[in-house]
């Protein structure tokens, strides 16, 4: 699949600090060290409804890591896959009376226009479910030969109790995991699993639903957590520096895969971070498409909302916050883009190497955004009150917002 285009990314004077970063498994700060070239793996979406904020606030987080990154003078290998067939996806195609595969290819397109518009860096291989398969399909039958999978009434389960590490990344206890394992796509209660959480590798073809041959499995199609497994060893292999998404996916999702990777290369860790950001809500729920309580990027993109002004809402929180979409969050923001603006388009200003310094120990230290724009804000009150006369700092300012946050002013 194709991503989308990528940004400029300014060079900056100088160079950026090594990120430390909470790790869910470890449940403390660790300093990545991720060598020339740091690896990435951000679960994407399930196209079946158009890219809400809680999304944008979650991929976010992962366009800063890079940033981050970048600043270091690393390059970064990121890998971001589709779940381009799923339950949820198949059950809103058939309630709207769509084709599956457009709906899916509809909602990609305009994830991809959302992603460009908010300067999200485009993965280097952004991967489908469904173009996946072929390799799905050898790992699952690895995994069954191996005795960690076994079958269903023609499904295949992964058995949880295979992984000695099983548990390790959210920490949560067994009446949680089965709670959560119910809600999140499991299925703990059907009669015949060796353990309520083993969740499925491979479902059987159902009647009315698409389906692939897997060779000695039997045609049917992928379980989601062995979808991302399958990608991130393709293309970035055991033991890559971040494994992303938002903190829903810490069970079983993350947790799940990271046994799949264990069980499947006897290796240890699968990421060397899982890194989880905070939920979106609206109304006092979680923004979710299975609930609709849902503002989209795209529904404020087309009311002429500035995409400058959509990033800086989201920065404005750090990451791993839980934090409540309102009216207000979103005209801060917009105010804060128009002071911003007036600053750096004046001819000069107070030295801006400090600022620049600030910004990024602030990132560097667990994606900390409100103190970086608390930092910006600072500059552009002193410019505006005491002004200064460094001719580059506005053009130093303007270029380390973009470098390090992804707003173009
Ligand atoms: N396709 C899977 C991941 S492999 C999936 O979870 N898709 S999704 O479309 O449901 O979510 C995409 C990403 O957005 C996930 O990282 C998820 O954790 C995150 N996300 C979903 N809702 C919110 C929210 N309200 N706030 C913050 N992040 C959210
Ligand atoms: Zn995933």
């Amino acid at each position: 699949m194709h991503a989308w285009p990528a940004s400029e990314v300014p060079a900056l004077p100088g160079k950026g600090r090594d990120l430390r970063i909470h790790d869910t498994a470890t449940g403390g700060r660790v300093t990545l060290d991720p060598g020339p070239v740091a690896r990435i793996y951000v679960c994407g979406i399930t196209p079946y409804d158009a890219t809400h904020m809680g999304h944008a606030a979650t991929y976010n987080a992962f366009d800063l890591v890079q940033r981050v990154w970048l600043d270091t003078k690393r390059q970064v290998h990121y890998v971001q896959n589709v779940t381009d067939v799923d339950d949820p996806l198949l059950e809103r195609a058939v309630r709207d009376g769509v084709d599956w595969t457009s709906l899916a290819e509809r909602e990609t397109s305009l994830f991809r226009e959302d992603m460009t518009a908010l300067r999200m860096l485009p993965p280097q291989h952004y991967i489908g479910a469904v173009e996946a398969i072929p390799g799905i399909v050898p790992l699952i039958e690895r995994l069954r030969d191996m005795g960690a999978a076994y079958e269903l009434e023609g499904d295949v389960y992964f058995s949880v109790e295979s992984d000695q590490h099983f548990g390790e990344v959210s920490h949560y206890d067994a009446e949680a995991m089965r709670a959560l394992s119910a809600e999140r796509g499991g299925d703990p209660d059907r009669p015949g699993k060796k353990n309520p959480l083993d969740p499925m590798l491979w479902m059987a073809a159902r009647a009315g639903e698409p389906s692939w041959g897997g060779a000695s499995l039997g045609p049917g199609r992928p379980g989601w957590h062995i979808e991302c497994v399958a990608i991130a060893l393709d293309h970035l292999g055991m033991g890559f520096d971040v494994q992303g998404g938002g903190s829903d996916l810490i069970f079983p999702h993350h947790e799940m895969g990271a046994s799949h990777a264990h069980a499947l290369t006897g290796e240890f860790p699968f990421a060397k971070a899982y890194v989880h950001a905070g939920m979106v809500a609206l109304h006092g729920q979680k923004m979710s498409k299975s609930k609709g309580n849902l503002v989209f990027v795209s529904a404020l993109r087309r009311q002429g909302v500035d995409p400058a002004a959509i990033r800086l809402s989201l920065l404005a929180h750090h990451y791993r916050a839980d934090w409540e979409w309102t009216d207000q969050v979103l005209q801060d923001a917009v105010d804060r883009v128009g002071r911003w603006r007036a600053a750096v388009s004046r001819p000069d200003g107070p030295s801006a190497d400090a600022l620049v310094e600030e910004i990024r120990d602030a990132l560097a230290d667990d994606l900390d955004t409100p103190t970086a724009l608390a930092a910006v804000d600072r500059w552009v009150e002193r410019q505006r009150t005491e002004g200064g006369t460094d001719e580059g700092a506005p053009g130093i300012v303007s270029r380390a917002v973009d470098a390090l946050m992804g707003v173009a002013l």
